[in-house]
This record gives structure tokens, C-alpha cells and sequence, in this order.
């Protein structure tokens, strides 16, 4: 097969679609016809259309994977055809509501591009220039090729010979492709793409008690977002998010956005700010100092009862002081003696004392003096935001926290705080975004909304049972005991996972290329990309396999070039996909897995809900993922895939016994472990140990959902009344920086370190300095609601969306940057950076866009595959424009990366 993607335009695939309502069929697919060229298919010439029929056929409850929230959908199929998709009302994931991505999951379904058998490829020589030459393999051959490169590579050279990638677009299957790699073949190396968590997850953890947090929007006043189109375009839980944000914006919320972008947050929102990219945290700092030292609009009780600041910092050491007996850090009491947090009756959250001969401050004076820097006025220049702005903001959001005040939910008398302050990937796409996400994140602190009702509150953070009476997947936020803060659970299957403890107690020898031990307070291994490029000085050893799983690795990081060659060094590479999309030119094997209409996966979002944004009008929810036609040519699922690889290694008791312990399998239903993993058995062992033994799959497959309410004292953590507090004297990072520091010198590696501080700063990240002011304009990406990352343009009917929208594949910037450069809207252009790597694009003018900026949707478009062929070369990949393999551009506390870079605009004439 050479680079023959097939094309088909909207207009066909309706014509097509109600042709194969009478049983024509169209995804058969047409061969051989030239690349990129749209036509009509053949079945639709003379075909009579029918009329939709509603009623006919069946309405089946499955999730959709358009993107990755997973919302529940119905699917309508009439004789082995689906011919609609819409939301399924009976689920809260989604609310009924299906978004445009989704409903046009019917033209993936059956596009013509789509592959669905195994190849191999025959043109050893690898680049985007190269046609493969794809040839058709069985199945067999496929399993053995992947068997035979994975296990030589781990007989050669050891289970860090072997890399796998996944990420978002099948994030179970991401889990269960890390699952099998591990448990078959011992494989050590994995890497994933999700640049967008580095940094806020984890202030997320250790504020909330779990990773994803989000306004308890049902109940806020106001909504201050900093580069984030949260419940207008993105994030988790989108359609559970929409309507309760845009009810609430009806009834009188205000919605304010630091974006240096208008998108749809923007758009929406009372006030929108631009903001020069990555210079937050000073902004979020100058909203902290007005509320701290000018508005006074600060929760003093929750401060002092539900964060570590009444904590007594040694003035010299800058450490916490604890208490030598207990091992509890001190606080003052009001009677003038210092003693253990636990015991303190009335701990003052301000002062300066004498403690055993120590000067000692506590951590909220400390935070108070440090704030004394950002004043509205000295972030101006570096935000651009003008310092009365800043003032406006701090003095809204402090008042509507409404400080002092309590409510009732459900006879639980709680405390009122209906603002908060939210962060997603805007912040953490740049150096020094730990401290971003704490600085801007923090905020939710100083007015107490942080766990209250009304303000910032986690997903999940705790769960009594899926059921009544069935506490078998349940978590809960455990104690650090010496400072008496909540930990946390993870995020998808809600396990323990303690910062403090790793900070504390583990061992930080890197074991991996992404050097996490090294990072105790980080949850993404991107430095794998670093070390991968650079073994020698990080002391690893570069993977020589790698295993490429729903994802797209050469377009989701940097510069597409480097990217290549560190796939070219590759000596095999894997590709496990729907699409032969740009990273498939460097895949030696590519093993199709059906489309998620055609599949069943046991459960859609894991335990601990990644992608269910929580709250008391959102049940615990166990929704259905269950195939409504056939797989086209029976390619198979990740999970049939991954289980037939286990079963051929022999590893079959292995992987399920290990998925048995992920999923809290009970061992009375656990499938056997002597036979290939049958998923439909596997979802009915997890729903029966969790649920229980009436609502098994059948049940589901038949309901759609199973749901249970969520009770008060799981949505506010402290309902109960139970003890706990937030960091806000961050001592843990202090003890980081001393062993990240012995351990670096020990291994002799190169290590940052300056970002372990106890307070959070705004630091200059990339592009922040104009070295040279020809290079003056710095690029942003963005989300819009109708796009997935980098694959969705191959859609016809988001690309019809996408051809029409004047900002869709072109490059937005401000009408007056425009004028002043001497540039036109619809002009042709060219972004070079300072060495010299460019990319080309189309002007579109508009007032909303930062002075300083051009924006662009997504920043990985513009596909090189012809296997793509609706995609292909639409769009503007600005991130090519960003070196992706040197250390510089990576925050070292928690591998957050930096993609700001200042280019020069050039017109092409
Ligand atoms: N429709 C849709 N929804 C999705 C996805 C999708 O592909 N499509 N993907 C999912 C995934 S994986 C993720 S990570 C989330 C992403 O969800 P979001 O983080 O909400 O999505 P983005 O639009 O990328 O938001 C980043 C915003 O930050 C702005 N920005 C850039 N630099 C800066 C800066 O320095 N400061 C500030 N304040 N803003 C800045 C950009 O202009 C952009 O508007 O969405 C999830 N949901
Ligand atoms: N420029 C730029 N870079 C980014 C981002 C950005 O917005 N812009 N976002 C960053 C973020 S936050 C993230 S999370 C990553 C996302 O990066 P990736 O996870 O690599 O996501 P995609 O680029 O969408 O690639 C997803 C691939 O999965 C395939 N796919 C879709 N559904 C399925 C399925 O059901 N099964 C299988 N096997 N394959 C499937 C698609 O065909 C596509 O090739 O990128 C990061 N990098
Ligand atoms: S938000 Fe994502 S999962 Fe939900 S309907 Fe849209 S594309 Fe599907
Ligand atoms: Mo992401």
C-alpha cells in the first residue's frame, strides 16, 4: 500500500450514510484513489435516500472517544449501521449532551482512511519523505513481529531497551498498554504526552486531596481562569461542565480569563485579559498582595484551622520547626507557648516569636513579607496587565468569596466561599510552571474557597463505594502526620499517593529515563524526551524499541525534526493506531485497533475519574462501553490486543492477576487466569467485586448506567469535621532541594534545583527576554471545542467547520500589530525563529489576541501523513518552531515544558 488516502468530502458521507441506512454499505472503503483528492463515494451515485427513521433499528448505550472525557452516548443502528450519535440523557457523564466531536464519530467510523489491517513496512529507509511501502501481514505475523523485536531488545540490552508512548486519545488502553508491557515482557521505559499536567496536578493533589480539581461551579459567584477554556471548549468533564457553568453565567456569575488569547473562554467571559504568555504567577501574586496587604479580604479562620500557616519557621533555616517528642510541627498558642499543630488550641497565625532560642516566624508571615514584591505595579511590565486591573480583580474575587459566611447542603452546615480561581494548560506550558500553578492556585488559599462550597474543589477526593454498602472501591485523603495535611489518591485508579512521603522517604536514584525519583513531586516522565536525546549526561540508557499507543509522539512535543531522528535511531518502533498519521512513517509494524464504536472496554474512566469533574449533582457513575456494530475486518480492542500478546508469552496469570488488583477485582469473580482475557467476562468481575452481583455487564450493557448519589462528605472533605490542612508553607520542597541536590552530585548529573523554594515566585521562562527585537512576537496555541489534538481535521465534518472558520487554519493576530508591521489580514507569512526554523500560515486579523501574540488552533496541525489525507498540510504547526531536546526548557521540579518561543513574522510574497 503506498501513500493512497482515500477522500471524502461531508456532502458524500451524508449521501453515503442514508445509503447505507438501505444496506448498501460505504465503509468498504474505495481503493486507489490519489492522495488528498476528495470524491464522492461510488455507492451513493443513484442510491435513493429514505427518510430518518427515529424508531427504527436500535438505540445503544456505549462512550464516546471523540475526545478524552468519554462522555455516555447512544448510539441509533439500523441494520448493522450506525446512522446517529446523540448524548445519553441517563448518564450524568455528559448530561445527554453530545458535542460536535462527538457526533462526528459516525465519519471515523466509517471513514475510508481508517485501517484496519495489520501491515508491515517494506522500504527500510525512514522520513516523512519516505513512502513506507505498507504490506499487508496477518495477524500472526503481526503478534510475532512485535513479540520477536520487543523480547530481543530486553534479552539484549534489558528492560530499559523497550519505551512505551500513549496518552489521552485511549487513556485505559494507555493503562492496560503499561500494564502488559511491564508484566510481559518486565519492560521498565514509558512515556506519555500530556504536557498540558505537569505542575497543576499536583497542586491540585496537595490542595484538594486529588489531582483534578474545578470551581464547585453549581454554587460559585465567580470564576477567575488563567489559561484554561474550561467548561467553554476543554478540559475533563466538558459536557458535564457546560451547562451548570452557562446556568450559572445566566444567574449572575462573573467569568474572568487571563489568556493571551480570546478563545472560547475569552469569548464568553465578563472580562477578558490578556496576559503575555508565562508570566502568571506574577499577575496571581499582585492579586494575592492586594488581597493580603491592601483589601485585607483574607479567610483568617481557614488559614489558621486549614493550612499549615500558622507553622514556626526557623528565620535562619527557612525550615518548619518540629516538635522533638511528637515529630508535629509547632505553632503558637494563644497562651504564648509553642506546641505541637494537634494540640494547639489557638494557634496564631501571625507573628514573629522566640522558640527555644530561635527566631521564628510562621509560614503565612513569611508569605505575607514575600508578597510584599508583587504589587500591582511591579507586575505591569512584566504581564502587561495594567496594575488597576489587577486591583479590579483582587477586590471582586475577595468579595465574593464571601468570607465568614456558611450554608447548608444537605444538613451539613458548611463554609460559603462561591468564588474560585482555576488553571489548566495555558499555565503549565512553561518553565517554572510548578510555581505558576502554585502561585495562581494558591489564591483559592488566601479566600478560603479551597475545599469549600462554592470555590475549588477536587474531582473525587473521596469515595464511600461505588454502592451502598459496597466500600470495595473507596478511597480517602490519608494524614502527613508531622504537619497534618491530606494526602492524596491517585488520579485513575485512586490509590495512595503521598508527595510527602516520596519527598521524606524514597529513594531518588533515577530508575528511568524520565528520572521521576528525582522529581518526588512530579507526575509526568517527559523528561524521557531529554534523556532519550542525551543518555550520556543523564547516565541512562536510550530505548531501542519503542511502542507507539494512540498517540502521535512526533507532533506532541517539539521540533519535528529532532523528533524524526530520535525515531530513525530507533532500531524498531511499533504503531498501534486507527490512522497512519505522521509518526507512522517511522513505524516498522502498525497494528490497527477497531474504532471505539466497535469495541467494549470494561470501564471507560477507570476508579478515580479523571474525566468526571464530581460535585453533589453528579453521581458516582458507572457507564457502559460496549461495541454496537462489528469491527470492521475484526480488528481487535487494546485490551484483546494486549491480552493475546500476554497469552502468546505465556503471561496470561500475570496480567490479569495484576489488572485483578487494579480494578479491585474480588477473587470469587476473577476470569481464569489460564485463559486469554476475555474483556466482557473481565468488566462483568469488576462491576460484580464493586457494584454488585445483579449489576453485572449484562445489566450494564442493557441499562447504560449504573449510578449512586454522591454524598456531602464526599464532594467537601471536611464535612465530617475531620482534622486536615493545605500546604502553604511549602517545607516539603526544602527538603526535596537537599536531596535532589546529593543525589545529582552523587550521579554527577546536571540538575536545576532554584525551583525547591518554600514560596512560590514568577520566574522568566523561555522567549521572556527579547534578545533581539526583530524577534518580537511570541506564538500561542490553543483548543477550540470542535477539535481533538492532532487527528480530528481528518474529519470531514470538523474540517468543513474548521474551512470555515476564518481563524481555523490560519495564523490570528492583532489588527493594530498587524498595521504596525505593515501586514494584512489574508496576507501569506512565514514565523522564523532566531535559528532559522520557520513555519508558514495565513494571516487572519482580530482584536483578540495579546499585542505581542499570534494564535493558532492546536499548534501540531498541519499533518505531513498522505495516509491523512483531509488533514493533510492544514493548519499551522507552530510547535516545530520549539527545540524539544535540551534541559533548558524543562521545569525540573516537575517536568513541565516550556513552548514559548519569540519569532519574527516574514511576508512571503
Ligand atoms: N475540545 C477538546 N477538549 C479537550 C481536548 C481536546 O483536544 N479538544 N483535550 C483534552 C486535553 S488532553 C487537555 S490537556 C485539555 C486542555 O484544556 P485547556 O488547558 O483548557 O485547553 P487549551 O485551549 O489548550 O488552553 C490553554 C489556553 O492557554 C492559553 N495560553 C497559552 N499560554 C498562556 C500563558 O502563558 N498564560 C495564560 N494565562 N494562558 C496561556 C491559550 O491561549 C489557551 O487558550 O482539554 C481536554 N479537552
Ligand atoms: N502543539 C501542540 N502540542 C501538544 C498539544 C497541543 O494542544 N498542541 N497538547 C499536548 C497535550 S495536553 C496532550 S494530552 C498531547 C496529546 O498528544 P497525543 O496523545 O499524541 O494525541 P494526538 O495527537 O491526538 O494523537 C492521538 C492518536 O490516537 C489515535 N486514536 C484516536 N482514537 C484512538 C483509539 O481509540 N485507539 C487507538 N489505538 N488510536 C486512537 C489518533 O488517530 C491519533 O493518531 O499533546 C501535547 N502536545
Ligand atoms: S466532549 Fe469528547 S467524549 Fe464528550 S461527546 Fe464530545 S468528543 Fe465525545
Ligand atoms: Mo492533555
Amino acid at each position: 500500500m503506498s501513500g493512497d488516502g482515500k477522500g471524502i468530502s461531508r456532502r458524500g458521507f451524508v449521501a453515503g450514510a442514508g445509503a447505507t441506512a438501505l444496506g448498501v454499505g460505504l465503509a468498504g472503503g474505495v481503493a486507489g484513489c490519489a492522495p488528498g483528492k476528495e470524491q464522492e463515494p461510488e455507492q451513493a451515485a443513484g442510491v435513493e435516500k429514505t427518510a430518518y427513521d427515529p424508531n427504527a433499528g436500535e438505540w445503544i448505550p456505549t462512550t464516546c472517544n471523540m475526545c478524552f472525557n468519554n462522555c455516555s452516548i447512544k448510539a441509533h443502528v439500523i441494520d448493522g449501521v450506525v446512522v446517529e450519535l446523540t448524548g445519553n440523557p441517563e448518564s450524568s457523564i455528559g448530561r445527554g449532551h453530545i458535542c460536535g466531536k462527538g457526533a462526528a464519530g459516525i465519519m471515523q467510523l466509517y471513514d475510508p482512511n481508517r485501517i484496519t489491517k495489520p501491515m508491515k513496512r517494506t522500504n527500510p529507509k525512514k522520513g516523512f519523505d519516505e513512502d513506507p511501502g505498507w504490506e499487508e501481514i496477518s495477524w500472526d505475523e503481526a503478534y510475532n513481529l512485535v513479540d520477536e523485536h520487543v523480547k530481543a531488545a530486553i534479552e539484549r540490552s534489558g528492560p530499559h531497551a523497550v519505551t512505551g508512548m500513549s496518552m489521552v486519545a485511549s487513556q485505559i488502553g494507555s493503562l492496560v498498554r503499561h500494564t502488559a508491557l511491564g508484566v510481559i515482557y518486565g519492560n521498565a521505559e514509558g512515556s506519555c504526552s500530556d504536557i498540558c499536567g505537569a505542575g497543576i496536578h499536583q497542586i491540585e493533589y496537595l490542595l484538594t486531596g486529588t489531582g483534578n480539581a474545578r470551581p464547585d461551579y453549581t454554587n460559585c459567584n465567580y470564576v477567575l481562569q488563567f489559561g484554561t477554556n474550561a467548561g467553554t471548549a476543554t478540559r475533563h468533564g466538558f459536557n458535564m461542565t457546560v451547562e451548570p457553568f452557562a446556568e450559572r453565567r445566566k444567574n449572575g456569575l462573573r467569568h474572568v480569563v487571563f489568556d493571551p488569547h480570546m478563545g472560547a473562554a475569552g469569548e464568553k467571559a465578563d472580562l477578558w485579559v490578556p496576559i503575555r504568555p508565562g508570566t502568571d504567577a506574577a499577575a496571581a501574586l499582585a492579586i494575592a498582595y492586594v488581597l493580603v496587604h491592601e483589601e485585607s479580604l483574607i479567610d483568617v479562620e481557614f488559614l489558621t484551622n486549614r493550612t499549615n500557616g500558622p507553622s514556626l519557621v526557623d528565620l535562619e533555616t527557612k525550615r518548619i520547626v518540629f516538635d522533638e517528642k511528637t515529630g508535629h510541627a509547632l505553632y503558637m498558642d494563644s497562651d504564648g507557648a509553642a506546641k505541637p499543630y494537634d494540640t494547639c488550641s489557638a494557634p496564631q497565625l501571625e507573628g514573629t516569636f522566640e522558640v527555644d532560642g530561635k527566631q521564628c516566624s510562621t509560614g503565612f508571615t513569611l508569605y505575607k513579607e514575600h508578597l510584599e514584591t508583587y504589587t500591582p505595579e511591579y507586575q505591569e511590565p512584566i504581564t502587561t496587565v495594567p496594575a488597576a486591573t489587577i486591583r479590579q480583580i483582587a477586590k471582586e474575587l475577595g468579595e465574593a468569596a464571601c468570607i465568614g459566611q456558611t450554608t447548608e447542603v444537605e444538613g451539613v452546615k458548611l463554609p460559603y466561599r462561591p468564588a474560585a480561581v482555576d488553571a489548566f494548560s495555558g499555565v503549565t506550558r512553561h518553565k517554572h510552571a510548578f510555581h505558576s500553578c502554585w502561585a495562581v492556585l494558591s489564591l483559592n488559599n488566601l479566600i478560603g474557597a479551597t475545599n469549600s462550597v462554592g470555590g475549588f474543589c477536587g474531582f473525587d477526593p473521596i469515595c464511600n463505594g461505588w454502592a451502598d454498602g459496597n466500600p470495595n472501591m473507596a478511597w480517602r485523603p490519608g494524614i502527613w502526620e508531622p504537619e497534618g495535611l491530606i494526602d492524596c489518591a491517585g488520579l485513575l485508579l485512586a490509590f495512595p499517593n503521598s508527595y510527602y512521603k516520596k519527598v521524606y522517604e524514597s529513594d531518588y536514584t533515577p530508575t528511568t529515563m524520565g528520572m521521576m525519583e528525582l522529581q518526588p513531586i512530579s507526575e509526568d516522565n517527559h523528561f524521557e524526551h531529554i534523556a532519550q536525546a542525551h543518555p550520556d549526561l543523564y547516565h541512562t540508557q536510550a530505548a531501542e524499541v519503542a511502542l507507539c499507543y494512540a498517540c502521535n509522539p512526533l507532533k506532541w512535543w517539539g521540533n519535528y525534526d529532532e523528533q524524526a531522528e530520535i525515531f530513525k535511531n530507533y532500531e524498531y518502533v511499533v504503531g498501534i493506531d486507527m490512522f497512519l498519521n505522521e509518526s507512522s512513517y517511522f513505524y516498522d509494524v502498525f497494528l490497527p485497533e477497531c474504532c471505539y464504536l466497535e469495541r467494549t472496554e470494561p470501564l471507560p474512566h477507570a476508579a478515580g475519574n479523571h474525566r468526571v469533574i464530581g460535585g453533589m449533582g453528579n453521581p458516582w457513575t458507572v457507564p457502559v462501553w460496549q461495541k454496537v456494530v462489528e469491527p470492521k475486518d475484526d480488528a481487535p480492542s487494546s485490551w484483546q490486543l494486549f491480552g493475546e500478546l500476554a497469552s502468546r508469552a505465556g503471561k496470561n496469570a500475570e496480567f490479569i492477576a495484576t489488572l485483578n488488583g487494579m480494578f479491585r477485582v474480588k477473587e470469587e469473580y476473577s476470569v481464569p487466569l489460564d485463559q486469554k482475557l476475555d474483556v466482557e467476562a473481565f468488566a462483568d468481575s469488576i462491576l460484580k467485586s464493586n457494584i454488585d452481583a445483579d449489576h453485572d455487564f449484562a445489566w450494564l450493557k442493557e441499562h447504560g448506567v449504573y449510578d449512586h448519589p454522591r454524598t456531602v462528605d464526599e464532594v467537601y472533605i471536611w464535612a465530617n469535621g475531620d482534622p486536615g490542612r493545605v500546604p502553604l508553607y511549602f517545607d516539603f520542597m526544602l527538603e526535596a532541594k537537599e536531596k535532589v541536590e546529593a543525589k545529582a552530585a552523587e550521579l554527577g548529573i546536571p540538575w536545576e534545583t532554584d525551583d525547591y523554594q518554600a514560596l512560590p515566585d514568577w520566574k522568566p521562562g523561555c522567549g521572556y527576554e527579547v534578545a533581539d527585537p526583530d524577534f518580537d512576537i511570541l506564538p500561542v496555541y490553543y483548543t477550540d471545542a470542535i477539535n481533538t489534538d492532532s487527528w480530528l481535521m481528518e474529519n470531514p465534518f470538523i474540517n468543513e467547520i474548521n474551512e470555515e472558520n476564518p481563524y481555523g487554519y490560519t495564523i490570528e493576530i492583532n489588527a493594530t500589530t498587524a498595521q504596525a508591521k505593515g501586514l494584512a489580514n489574508g496576507d501569506k507569512v512565514k514565523l522564523v525563529t532566531a535559528d532559522g526554523v520557520s513555519v508558514e500560515g495565513v494571516l487572519a486579523t482580530s482584536e483578540g489576541v495579546h499585542a505581542e501574540c499570534v494564535g493558532v488552533i492546536g499548534g501540531h496541525w498541519g499533518s505531513k501523513s498522505a495516509y491523512m489525507p483531509i488533514a493533510k498540510d492544514k493548519g499551522v504547526p507552530i510547535v516545530h518552531l520549539i527545540p524539544g531536546q535540551t534541559p533548558d526548557r524543562m521545569d525540573h521540579v516537575c517536568s513541565a515544558f516550556d513552548q514559548c518561543i519569540r519569532v519574527k513574522l516574514e511576508k512571503i510574497a
